[in-house]
């Protein structure tokens, strides 16, 4: 299981991560279902302030068990403040989570309820550290800004992002994509839930102070049906199409998630 052959398939999925990965059993796992009747009202979290810049968006890229949005991270151009954390974090690139149906595709869930999709912002702490490689190693290295998506009406952000697909087809292949803007994809209302936890997939590093919003954005059924179209072969290899990409909840284990609401 070490050195790139995890999946999401039996022999290679999330129940054998943690021969590779021991921290696969650890005690700041991810994600986890919000019980929200458990969750902690907070009036000292501050709102979050959430500045993207579309200029910062560059590339779109296929990495095998899913597609990232790559953004610039040399400079602060698109980063999030305030919330629960201290400083400032860079956005390093976006990417989403869906299962084999639209019936069950999220990684996080609501009181057992799952969504359809679930959209990953990526950022890490630039104030501390040089790089997001760095940051991965460090409790107050990342934070990832986290939506639901639900079946309903077309979201036009998204479509841009589907109809990138087809030029990342197999593993490793890139396109340029720019101008895009990342805040399109933030529900009306800010209101969040946050925890201390880890990278949902290997290294599944405890290095992410998670912030997940409560309102859940829509696609459309087509377009999250396409997420599913990515293949993770490469180019020449047996057509091998990603059919899920989302970890099972995780055990609590004493931790505590707060509301910002
Ligand atoms: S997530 O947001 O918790 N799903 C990584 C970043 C975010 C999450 C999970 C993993 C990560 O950086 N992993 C190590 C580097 N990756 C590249 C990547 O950005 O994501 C290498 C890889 O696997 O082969 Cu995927
Ligand atoms: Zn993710």
């Amino acid at each position: 299981m070490s050195g790139g052959t995890w999946g999401y398939d039996a022999h290679n999925g999330p129940e054998q991560w943690h021969k590779g990965y021991p921290i696969a059993n650890g005690d700041f796992q991810s994600p986890i279902d919000i019980k929200s009747n458990d969750a902690k009202s907070d009036a000292s979290l501050k709102s979050l302030s959430i500045n993207y810049s579309p200029a910062a968006i560059k590339s779109i890229v296929n990495v095998g068990h899913s597609f990232q949005v790559l953004s610039e991270d040399k400079e602060n151009i698109s980063v999030v403040r305030g919330g629960p954390l201290q400083g400032t974090y860079r956005l390093n690139q976006f990417h989403f989570h869906w299962g084999p149906t639209n019936d069950f595709g999220s990684e996080h869930t609501v009181n057992g309820k799952g969504y359809a999709a679930e959209l990953h912002l990526v950022h890490w702490n630039s104030d501390k550290y040089g790089s997001f490689a760095e940051a991965l190693k460090n409790a107050d290295g990342c934070t990832v800004l986290t939506v639901f998506i639900e079946v309903g009406k077309a979201h036009p952000g998204l479509q841009k992002v589907v109809d990138a697909l087809g030029l990342i087809q197999t593993k490793d292949k890139q396109a340029t994509f720019s101008n895009f803007d990342a805040a399109s994809f933030l529900p009306t209302s800010l209101d969040y839930w946050t925890y201390f936890g880890s990278l949902t997939h290997p290294p599944l590093l405890e290095c992410v102070t998670w912030v997940i919003f409560r309102e859940p954005i829509s696609a459309s059924a087509d377009q999250i049906n396409q997420f599913r179209s990515l293949l993770s072969s490469a180019d020449g290899e047996k057509q091998c199409p990603v059919v899920r990409n989302n970890r099972p909840t995780q055990p609590l284990k004493g931790r505590v998630v707060k509301a910002s609401f």
